[in-house]
């Protein structure tokens, strides 16, 4: 059992997880080492979830890329991957990709969806904590500190879809899950935004490969994971206009890093 890992979790503790609350029903959603943990990047497989979920109209679209299965082989299908989480699992603030969006969808359960946009002031606030998996709850700060909060409560079968570097935490009101695509859009390079964020993360790469962060996951290569998906969207673009800007982004990005 103990030799499975998700998301960097042994098994057992994923297993347990689900029963803490079920067996302390006064634990505290606020203290990390009672929160159960979720299972997350739980990948869909042809025969199972993802022959039950179809893409959505929104990202079948010729001016939008859906990450594939292999980020190498865009004839490798769409990849869907899901969060389980038991009750009470809180998902801290983070950003899951500062140059792609993600589609979300919920399976099961009840979900609270907080949201914050990357301004310039949240993204500040993220530099302390882009790419900390663990320790202490910082969504508590994250409601006083940041601006532009939205809080949208996910039921089943209700969508939504996050922008670009969005900020975002999850709160599990019930045993839940829920589902993504991630995808880029080419609408997206009419403004500055997206640059702006992508180079963000290219300097809090930089600084992680200069050795200046310690305890986070590997930023840079969710950033190349990024540039990867734009040049999918350039590679099959037939309008030059989008293919040029494609290229002038990821030049500015790259110089960031
Ligand atoms: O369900 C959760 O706890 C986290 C979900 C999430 O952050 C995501 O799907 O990107
Ligand atoms: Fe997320």
């Amino acid at each position: 059992m103990h030799d499975i890992d998700i998301d960097g979790l042994p098994f057992y503790d994923f297993v347990s997880g689900w029963v803490a609350l079920a067996q302390n029903p006064g634990a505290s959603v606020t203290d990390p080492i009672q929160i159960p943990y979720s299972a997350s990047d739980v990948l869909a497989l042809p025969g199972g979830l993802a022959s039950c979920v179809t893409l959505p109209d929104d990202l079948c679209t010729s001016d939008v890329v859906v990450r594939p299965v292999d980020i190498h082989n865009p004839d490798s299908g769409p990849r869907l991957t899901t969060t389980v989480s038991p009750i009470g699992s809180i998902s801290d603030p983070h950003i899951d990709g500062c140059g792609s969006g993600l589609f979300l969808v919920q399976l099961f359960g009840e979900k609270l969806l907080f949201t914050w946009p990357a301004s310039e002031l949240n993204l500040k606030w993220m530099e302390a904590r882009h790419g900390i998996k663990r320790g202490p709850l910082k969504l508590l700060d994250a409601l006083d500190e940041l601006e532009g909060l939205s809080v949208i409560l996910l039921q089943p079968n209700n969508t939504v879809a996050l922008e670009p570097g969005m900020i975002h935490a999850v709160m599990s009101l019930s045993n839940s899950a829920i589902a993504g695509w991630d995808f880029v859009k080419a609408s997206w390079l009419l403004d500055k935004d997206l640059e702006r964020q992508m180079s963000w993360e290219a300097g809090m790469a930089k600084r992680q490969n200069n050795g200046e962060l310690m305890d986070r996951y590997n930023i840079g290569r969710y950033l190349e994971d990024d540039l990867k998906l734009w040049q999918l969207l350039a590679d099959r673009s037939d309008l030059e206009t989008v293919a040029n800007s494609i290229a002038g982004m990821l030049r500015a990005v790259r110089d960031a890093l």
